[in-house]
């Protein structure tokens, strides 16, 4: 997991607020073939429980507040994403849950693959057996 800080343009006029960008393999590791964002949800929901086998993302909230559990299998690490401007990346063989920490937040996501259901590991003891025998090399 690593944290970006992603670059701000405010606008001279603070009413006209504040555009951030990022460029693949520039301002973050990875380049992206899809993005896919998710709205709608209430507060205290947790979606995810799953890990992937390759995939790399970059999860921003661009509005609200959502709380990101990161779990490799040995250790869990929280993240809140409150800050349209901030990135967490997440990268193969993370176990994750992410918890809507406010009603309507919604999660935008850049992904390095395009959607292939054979790359997610749905089952934790599915997950822990692939730890323990070094499928990822940490
Ligand atoms: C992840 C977290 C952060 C597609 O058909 N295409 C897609 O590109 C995606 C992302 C999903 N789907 C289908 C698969 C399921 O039938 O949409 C349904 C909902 O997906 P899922 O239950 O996996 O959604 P989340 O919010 O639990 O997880 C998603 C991503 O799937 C996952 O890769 O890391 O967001």
């Amino acid at each position: 997991m690593q944290e970006y800080s992603l670059t701000k343009k405010n606008a001279e006029n603070p009413e006209e607020g504040t555009l951030v960008f990022f460029e693949a393999n520039k301002d973050i590791s990875f380049s992206f073939k899809r993005v896919y964002y998710t709205y709608g949800v209430k507060e205290g929901i947790i979606r995810g429980h799953h890990a992937h086998k390759a995939l790399e993302q970059l999860l921003i909230c661009v509005y609200g507040a959502i709380e990101i559990m990161c779990d490799d299998g040995k250790k869990k690490e929280y993240t809140v994403l409150d800050d349209p401007a901030k990135g967490l990346y997440v990268g193969r063989g993370i176990w994750r849950t992410m918890k809507w920490l406010k009603d309507d937040s919604v999660l935008l996501v850049l992904a390095c693959e395009y959607y292939d259901e054979s790359d997610y590991i749905r089952d934790y003891d599915e997950f822990i057996r692939l730890v323990k025998e070094g499928y990822w090399k940490r």
